[in-house]
């Protein structure tokens, strides 16, 4: 057990995530769209050479990715509007690399956008600092003028935008030569014009959990070290960290522990920076028909689903569209499933046929909110407590298989270990013993007969403030 600091403790909780990235928690889960020429010259990265006139989706139409990606419960669609290959999706005016030099001839930027704001989903984008097309690359303020005027019309033309993913990837361009990004000038770009975008990956918003395999920690913290944030950008920046001393050693996107008490209790700054985990449906990013016979199982993804919305971060999925501009039907048939298994699995709050207590006597909320999935009513003890305990006593026994939890995370990521104990005629059934909680931890038991809950915080910064459990 950890030694109790009420001054350390309190300098923790007072890191709390910005509107914009409260937003993006809330979203929970959005998907990808890997679409460029490669899609049509079966690679994974293109080179800059490929010739316009392929990129040919006869049969596109976003609506249909639109409600594919509905179907599945995610809020959003981020898409590669350029990828390393500098083919943009929409006619810029600052290249002839685009869309308007194919048979195509639209926007698909401009189809996919109103798709999603007609759809009530989100719109992001993908834009890869990395050009292998650009005559400019490598040519430091030219390139970045060429850049930014790119973001300034995919953020002024196209309505709001709620994420910008900038890729971690960075090699040379057509030239030879490598660029050294101007990165505070691209965050002020977007904040300028989209002030409720979070700016992922290489960015101040949201981190990339480290690795594109859709892993999740067994502890996800999103209180860490400032520290890890600049390292993602230096990491992509190229050789520009050659200094290692122990204090400034480097913390990887791929470190097991970001943010335990231990860790980060004596650190001078800190952040709320929320892991994303990003993966695709298939073993690539961008479509191939050979893998039409390895889209990830319903099953698979619903386990995907459980572990990393329910572990504390975000999941964005990638679909990648085919040659005709539409997601496969395998990929939609996978998707509609897993709607359905999510949609069944988490219907009916046993929590609404219980009745609730706390006995806890400092209890400073009530408990009876917490059924309820907002950020108004919410149930913690007093200050320094640091632990607390709910007990959901059911009308009678039902077959249960998941807790949810969730801390109100306006109030800082708090909780580092807890239990769930479940009772059936006074005997204990089973007990789960986890760690973090944070936006959200889905607990996943066995099947059991139970009649009784308890939720037990058995450590907590300052005090737990727990905003909503769910048992199904
Ligand atoms: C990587 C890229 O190189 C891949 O092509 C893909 O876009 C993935 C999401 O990020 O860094």
């Amino acid at each position: 057990m950890r030694t109790a600091d009420n001054e350390k403790e309190s300098r923790l909780v007072s890191v709390v995530p910005s509107d914009r990235q409260l937003s993006l928690m809330q979203r929970e889960f959005y998907a990808f769209a890997h679409f460029t020429v490669n899609t049509y010259t079966n690679r994974e990265w293109g080179d800059g050479t490929e010739k316009e006139s392929i990129f040919d989706p006869v049969k596109f139409d976003a609506r249909q990715w639109v409600k594919a990606v509905k179907a599945a419960g995610m809020k959003g669609i981020i898409l590669t509007c350029k990828h390393h290959d500098g083919f943009c999706l929409w006619p810029s005016k600052y290249t002839d690399h685009t869309v308007a030099g194919s048979p195509f001839k639209g926007d698909v930027v401009k189809e996919v956008s109103d798709a999603c704001h007609e759809g009530g989903i989100g719109f992001g984008v993908y834009l890869s600092p990395w050009d292998r097309n650009s005559k400019l690359y490598g040519q430091s303020k030219a390139y970045d003028d060429y850049f930014v005027n790119q973001l300034e019309e995919l953020l002024s033309n196209y309505g709001e935008v709620f994420s910008v993913w900038f890729d971690g990837a960075c090699g040379e361009g057509p030239n030879g030569k490598k660029q050294y990004y101007d990165w505070n000038r691209y965050y002020e770009t977007i904040r300028r014009l989209q002030p409720g975008a979070c700016i992922h990956v290489c960015g101040p918003d949201v981190r990339w959990c480290g690795n594109e395999a859709g892993h999740t920690r067994v502890s996800e913290w999103s209180v860490v070290p400032e520290r890890t944030r600049d390292t993602e950008k230096i990491a992509s920046d190229s050789q520009q960290s050659d200094d290692t001393s122990f204090r400034e050693r480097e913390i990887k996107a791929s470190d097991e522990d970001l943010g335990s008490y231990g860790l980060i209790c004596d650190e001078d700054k800190l952040v709320w920076y929320p892991a994303e985990v990003d993966t695709s449906i298939r073993p690539g990013w961008f479509y191939h028909s050979e893998e039409d016979g390895d889209v990830k199982t319903p099953e698979e993804l619903f386990d995907l689903y459980e572990t990393t919305v329910g572990g504390n971060t975000t999941l964005l999925l990638n679909i990648p569209p085919t040659r005709e501009g539409l997601f496969h039907s395998k990929d939609v048939e996978a998707l509609e499933a897993l709607g359905r298994m999510i949609g069944e699995t988490y219907r009916d709050n046993l929590l609404e046929r219980a009745k609730l207590s706390s006995d806890t006597d400092d209890g400073v909320h009530d408990v009876s909110g917490i059924r309820k999935d907002d950020y108004d009513t919410w149930y913690g003890t007093s200050d320094y407590t640091r632990t607390a305990r709910i007990t959901a006593t059911f009308d009678k026994e039902y077959t249960l298989n998941r807790v949810v939890l969730k801390e109100n995370v306006k109030l800082s990521q708090r909780i580092e270990g807890f239990r769930v104990i479940a009772y059936r005629g006074g005997r204990e059934v089973f007990v789960y013993e986890g760690t973090v909680v944070g936006y959200k931890k889905i607990v996943r038991i066995p099947a059991v007969a139970a009649d009784r809950i308890e939720i037990e915080v058995l450590d907590s910064r300052v005090a737990p403030a727990i905003s909503f459990v769910g048992v199904y």
